[in-house]
């Protein structure tokens, strides 16, 4: 069976590597290889060793896609790559329950934090997920209106994390399996396509320390709502941070400028209906993404995407990190 990207729902699409079923091969063999290591513990830091180490057996053309994308993000931020094994045909059902995680390894396991390991290193929350490398992400009964990846209602766009002072630098979303009828969409929205289509007076805003962001329940004191600006760093090339379901305007001006931009990122977004072995790397500094709505069926053949976080440079966030580990407290 073909599972092809529904190329047709891509408006302006960003950088996109295929993998061939010759170098899927190879990748599989490579997550096999390093499956022992640590007892097939993936949040073990010695199989994030061995991932590290596999990365540098990679097909050289996966490597140099992922480093370049690594170097710029390029218009659109986003990075998809196909045709890579998840495991197929042998996949369990789609997990129904919340916080679910992938603890041990398999096949899409490896791939994130091979890739992961390779863009910068892999990064979790202990708050979020219990602090697990590798989530996933899949509709949960009862949750079908939560503005997060439990959810199956339109998911508005996000940073992710944008409370966190070490939000990942990219977000990895690996699909398994698709929604049934097809119709779930990563949308993404990329700051450097808004930035020139920005009013004067909101662009001005959105450079102001004007907005709070509060953090979501469980991660309780850890992190504290301190305003901050939208834009940040380059006039011309800024990074984004923003979630237009926790945002909050501190000002008249600041409220006009988050409605413009919500706009202009709906009318430059991107959606992708992702299909099995679809990774998309989403560059979390410049660009914001959410889900269109889809129905679950909860049947054990849900959507199913694991996900793992990057960060490029592990050691600033060192003082969060107890043993120098990958988990932030
Ligand atoms: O379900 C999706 O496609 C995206 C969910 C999401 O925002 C996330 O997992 O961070
Ligand atoms: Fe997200």
């Amino acid at each position: 069976m073909t599972l092809a990207l529904d190329t047709a729902t891509v408006s302006a699409p960003g950088a996109t590597v295929t993998v061939g079923s010759g170098d899927a091969e190879r990748i599989t063999a490579l997550a096999r290889r390093i499956a022992p290591v640590a007892d097939g513990r993936v949040d073990d830091r010695a199989y994030v060793a061995a991932a590290r180490d596999a990365w540098c057996d990679l097909p050289a053309g996966l490597r140099r896609a992922l480093r370049d994308f690594r170097r710029d993000s390029g218009p659109a931020g986003t990075l998809l790559v196909r045709g890579l094994p998840v495991g197929e045909p042998d996949l369990p059902p789609t997990p129904g329950a919340g916080g679910s995680v992938q603890r041990t390894a398999t096949v899409p396991a490896a791939v994130l934090l091979m890739v992961a390991a390779g863009l910068g290193d892999p990064a979790a929350f202990r708050p979020e997920k219990t602090g697990a490398l590798v989530q996933d992400v899949v509709p949960v009964p009862g949750k079908e209106d939560f503005q997060g990846n439990a959810g199956s209602v339109l998911l508005s766009f996000h940073t992710e994390n944008a409370f966190h002072p070490h939000r990942p630098d990219f977000v990895m979303l690996l699909c398994l399996r698709a929604d049934h009828e097809r119709v779930a969409g990563l949308r993404t929205g990329c700051v450097r396509r808004t930035l020139p289509l920005l009013s004067e007076r909101s662009r001005a805003a959105l450079w102001s320390e004007e907005f709070v962001t509060a953090p979501p329940p469980s991660f309780g004191h850890s992190a504290t709502a301190v305003p901050h600006a939208v834009l940040t760093g380059a006039v011309e090339d800024p990074d984004v941070r923003v979630d237009f379901a926790a945002t909050r305007p501190m000002t008249d001006r600041a409220r006009t400028a988050l409605t413009e931009l919500a706009e202009l990122f709906d009318l430059t977004a991107q959606t992708v209906r992702l299909a099995p072995g679809d990774l998309a790397v989403v560059d979390n500094r410049v660009t914001v993404h959410g889900r269109t709505p889809f129905r679950p069926r909860y049947d054990g053949r849900d959507r199913w995407l694991q996900r793992s976080f990057v960060l490029t440079d592990l050691r600033r966030s060192r003082g969060l990190r107890a043993r120098d580990g990958y988990v932030l407290d």
